[in-house]
């Protein structure tokens, strides 16, 4: 009888098992800063809708325009008919203006800080019309008609 004895001591495999708890209950900043702001991409910068006033059967937003090249309001929501902003320039910013995209590119005036400007569309029809500010084309926002 031989015997063989193998040589080789084959090390046992040990599978590290990395716990993925990573200072799980260690909340030490529980403080109620709301600072983190992500945005997806391509949507409007500005969040919050803007429901109009009416003034006779005009539909009448008054939206600001920021020091932060914002608009006050991400969504405007409108019914079908005619549909006016009445863009605000807050103090210090610096100047605005709202383009549509579509409805023959209307328009307000550049206007400066301090300032009013307006456009009047007419929308007989239900959609989605967007609007951005010539000048700071990141700045947009959108008129629903639904
Ligand atoms: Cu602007």
């Amino acid at each position: 009888m031989t015997r063989r004895t193998s040589p080789s001591v084959r090390a046992v495999g040990v599978v590290l098992a990395v716990p993925l708890a990573l200072a799980s209950g260690t909340t030490a900043c529980g403080g109620g800063s709301a600072g983190s702001s992500s945005r997806p991409s391509g949507a409007p910068l500005a969040s919050g809708t803007l429901l109009p006033t009416m003034q006779g059967s005009v539909q009448v937003f008054d939206l600001h325009g920021t020091p932060q090249n914002l608009f006050s309001a991400g969504t405007l929501e409108a019914k079908p008919g005619t549909v006016r902003i009445v863009l605000h320039v807050d103090p210090g910013s610096a100047p605005h203006n709202v383009t549509f995209n579509e409805l023959g590119k209307a328009a307000t005036p550049t206007v400066d800080a301090g300032g009013t400007g307006s456009v009047t569309v007419a929308v007989p029809d239900t959609g989605v019309y967007t609007f951005s500010c010539t000048i700071h084309p990141g700045m947009r926002a959108a008129l629903h008609v639904g």
